[in-house]
């Protein structure tokens, strides 16, 4: 008997408002699917608050995912990773949602996998909360299947887009192992200056670990969530990147309250990333995560590699 999303949720035992919430964001993911398999794959014309140009598909897919999150009439303010500021949806809205609508989208030219990022909170706005008042993140991957992964605080599942349009539960209450053979190396050029971290990747590479690693985020991650675990690492680097490059609100409190829920760990090198006090929309935090033990080490060898 096929498992799907609705009923999923719904024996999960969490608000219908909040079903109804993620069956929503589910939906804009089918749109936004079928968007990066049809539709235009250049450039907008138009840049983000970061002035990095937009594809026609950054937009469309964060145009789709807004419009479903006001008709929904369940938000009350949401954020894009795309937009500078937070937008005031529906007053009566029970939920704040901030989203990536298409992380790694400059992928998307040479056909690797890509992905939409999804983090929710109860009540109004985000500032001067953690990752521990997440109510429930998810997030879609579009790669050769299209799968949507979810928690609420009760394990991580995954669900599989189907010939019928329903997401059918494809892997339920997976678990990360403590160690890993497994290891994404992000922000290499960090190591050219930072000796700990070049010694922390010679250490993997001389302890054998097969190095996964894509560019981008979401399928990143969820290779780790599919092979029972690994470690992904971001480390800051300073001009550029001096708190990391990856942000605590689109991207790190959804992806660590994933891992967490799957047994795994998310730290900055400093704290766990769900503990970060969320001071701006935007901000920026090294990021390791995957299996605890692995990431236990990596805060070790790194852990003094304060945010430059
Ligand atoms: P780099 C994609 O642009 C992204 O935001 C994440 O999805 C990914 O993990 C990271 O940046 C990749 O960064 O420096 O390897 O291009």
């Amino acid at each position: 008997m096929i498992k799907l999303l609705d009923s999923h949720l719904y024996d999960a035992g969490i608000p219908d408002s909040l079903r109804h919430l993620i069956m929503y964001i589910a939906r804009a993911g089918k749109y936004i699917d079928h968007a990066i398999k049809t539709g235009d794959l250049g450039v907008a014309g138009s840049s983000n608050l970061f002035g990095e140009n937009q594809l026609a598909l950054d937009v469309l897919s964060d145009k789709i995912i807004e419009d479903n999150l006001k008709i929904c009439r369940l938000v009350s303010h949401a954020i894009s990773e795309e937009k500078e500021g937070v937008m005031e949806c529906n007053p009566q809205g029970k939920y704040s949602v901030a989203y990536d609508p298409l992380d790694g989208s400059s992928l998307v030219d040479s056909n690797l996998a890509i992905g939409s990022i999804f983090s929710i909170f109860e009540g109004p706005g985000f500032e001067g909360r953690t990752g521990r008042n997440q109510v429930a993140a998810l997030y879609l991957q579009y790669g050769p299947r299209t799968t949507l992964t979810y928690t609420v605080g009760k394990g991580t599942h995954e669900f599989t887009l189907n010939d019928v349009g329903e997401f059918s539960l494809s892997r339920e209450s997976f678990k990360l192992d403590p160690t890993s053979k497994y290891f994404a190396p992000g922000n290499l050029r960090a190591a050219k200056d930072n000796a700990k971290y070049r010694a922390l990747v010679d250490e993997w590479i001389d302890g054998g670990k097969t190095l996964r690693y894509s560019g981008g985020m979401v399928p990143d991650v969820n290779h780790m969530f599919h092979k029972g675990g690994g470690i992904f690492a971001y480390p800051p680097l300073a001009p550029k990147y001096p708190n990391g490059k990856l942000r605590l609100l689109f991207e790190c409190n959804p992806f660590a309250f994933l891992a967490e829920q799957a047994g795994g760990a998310a730290h900055n090198g400093q704290m766990d990333i769900m503990d970060i006090v969320i001071e701006k929309p935007h901000q920026r935090t090294p990021i390791y995560i995957g299996s605890k033990d692995e990431v236990k080490k990596v805060v070790e060898r790194l852990g003094s590699n304060q945010p430059s």
